[in-house]
């Protein structure tokens, strides 16, 4: 394939949608500018190929595919079946999985079809039964009344939200805070690690039905047998969602212990994380939860998205390549860098490092909320975001925490040596913004002073370290 062909696929698109409404073409153009210039350390972000931006880009999207391959509830799926089947296929061979579902919108979606999925395996209800069988019409009021208290009243154990847990392991803002009960184990407050022995004792106290293992904000590897081993002692089904990592294990950066699929009954995961795909989320399973998963639509998700089953099964593709577990390796070489560039500067990390793909850092230690820090770093063309550390006294808006993370600059090309002159920018600013006052003098969590003409200088420097690594360099949008 020519260098060519990307940006004549990506300028043709522009020009076709240019004649329809141009200020979309704008802003695409515009976008892909803007990620070129900034220095990206989000760290649940990364840069797709072409190949998988372009998957997404057809009539694939005109299909409705409700039901799973070969199963539809709509006639005329043969090409959504085959991208469906081979999405699956990719998912099982690179992870190692029995059973593969890839409509998942989301990662939310994702825990969702698995809560389902779960629920509708353990719970003990005659009602349920009948649901299952489509014996709908069968069910009495008695039944449905027994059913919501049934489903309603399940207990889940999950990762603190301040301890890097995420909104969707039983939190209140989101459904599952809702749908159970929910318990959360957090860290040890001087190590900052997972205490597996104070997990053990508060599933012998709560009996969760779910343990959830993973995180969204805990820069460190977790052992999952021992989970699995803690969820095995109380009866639970252990579920773990690897988003955030989900390329650390198909690039075998994660294997035995701290590779999740293995050793839990379900895994769910995003696909645009580490995993470098389009945004989308996946199931995978051990087979008795299979029919289950299968379910998710319409159980609880919408009609499935082919075109980005499509880009789903050539990011997979992608991963299955040997220079993925290079990338994958790169990404935590990098973020031990930046880690290492941040402590020997000074700043204060929580746990004291990473050895994933992710960094906390705890920017109280510069006198400073996540939130200053966070709007100042962006003045200075650094784009990171606050975050909770454990215990945070800012609580969940504010924070006391910036999480940074190496997945996309490392996709650039940039390596060790970029990631310490990434963290002195970083310590630079940090250090030279100050925290603001409210008009009555109190002292505010989001105002915040630095100096402009040293935000501009630390813009342009980011820009200067990024020069050599150009964002798709096949792409010529002129
Ligand atoms: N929003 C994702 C993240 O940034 O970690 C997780 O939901």
């Amino acid at each position: 394939m020519s260098r060519n062909a990307e940006s004549t696929a990506f300028r043709s698109a522009l020009e076709v949608i240019r004649a329809v409404e141009p200020r979309v073409a704008d802003a695409i153009g515009a976008e892909l500018t803007d990620q070129r210039e900034s220095l990206k350390l989000i760290a649940s972000e990364n840069y797709a190929s072409p190949a998988t931006l372009l998957a997404m880009g057809n009539w694939f999207s005109d299909k409705y595919a409700e039901g799973t391959v070969g199963r539809r509830f709509y006639a005329g799926c043969q090409n959504v079946d085959t991208v469906e089947a081979l999405a699956a296929e990719h998912a099982r061979e690179l992870f190692g999985a029995a059973h593969a579902y890839v409509q998942p919108h989301s990662g939310i979606d994702a825990n969702l079809v698995a809560f389902w999925a779960v629920l509708a395996d353990r719970v003990e209800s005659p009602a349920l039964k009948k649901a299952q069988v489509r014996q709908v019409n069968d069910l009495t009021e008695a039944d449905w009344f027994a059913l919501r208290r049934e489903l309603g009243n399940q207990r889940m154990l999950g990762m603190s939200l301040d301890a890097g847990g995420h909104l969707t392991h039983g939190f209140r803002p989101n459904i599952s805070g809702k749908m159970f009960d929910q318990r959360s184990y957090g860290t040890d407050p001087a190590t900052g690690l997972i205490d597996y022995d104070r997990v053990a004792e508060a599933a012998r106290e709560f009996k969760p039905l779910i343990l959830v293992g993973g995180y969204s904000a805990y820069p460190r590897k977790v052992n999952f047998r021992i989970l699995r081993e803690i969820a095995d002692s109380v009866g639970a089904t252990f579920m773990v969602d690897m988003a955030h990592f989900a390329g650390l294990v198909a690039g075998k950066v994660f294997t035995g212990d701290f590779d999740p699929v293995p050793h839990a009954h379900i895994v769910t995961t995003t696909t645009h994380k580490s995993l470098r795909g389009p945004r989308g989320g996946m199931v995978l399973c051990q087979p008795e939860l299979a029919d289950q998963v299968d379910r998710g639509c319409p159980m609880v998700l919408g009609g499935p998205l082919p075109h980005v089953m499509a880009a789903k099964a050539v990011a997979l593709a992608e991963a299955r390549r040997p220079d993925f577990a290079d990338y994958a390796q790169r990404i935590v070489d990098n973020s031990q860098a930046l880690a290492e560039g941040l402590l020997r500067r000074g700043a204060k990390l929580v746990t004291g490092g990473t050895d994933n793909h992710l960094v906390l850092i705890d920017v109280s230690g510069y006198g400073l909320t996540g939130r200053q820090a966070e709007q100042a770093l962006l003045d200075s063309g650094i784009v990171t975001n606050r975050n909770s550390v454990p215990q945070d006294p800012n609580g969940a808006w504010y924070t006391s925490g910036i999480r940074i993370g190496t997945p996309a600059l490392t996709t650039r090309g940039l390596g060790t040596a970029e990631m310490d002159q990434t963290a002195e920018l970083m310590h630079t600013v940090l250090t030279a913004t100050t925290a603001g006052a409210n008009a009555d003098g109190t002292p505010s969590k989001a105002k915040y002073a630095l100096d402009p003409a040293l935000a501009d200088k630390i813009a342009r420097q980011a820009t200067d370290l990024l020069t050599p690594f150009p964002l798709y360099p096949a792409i010529d949008l002129a």
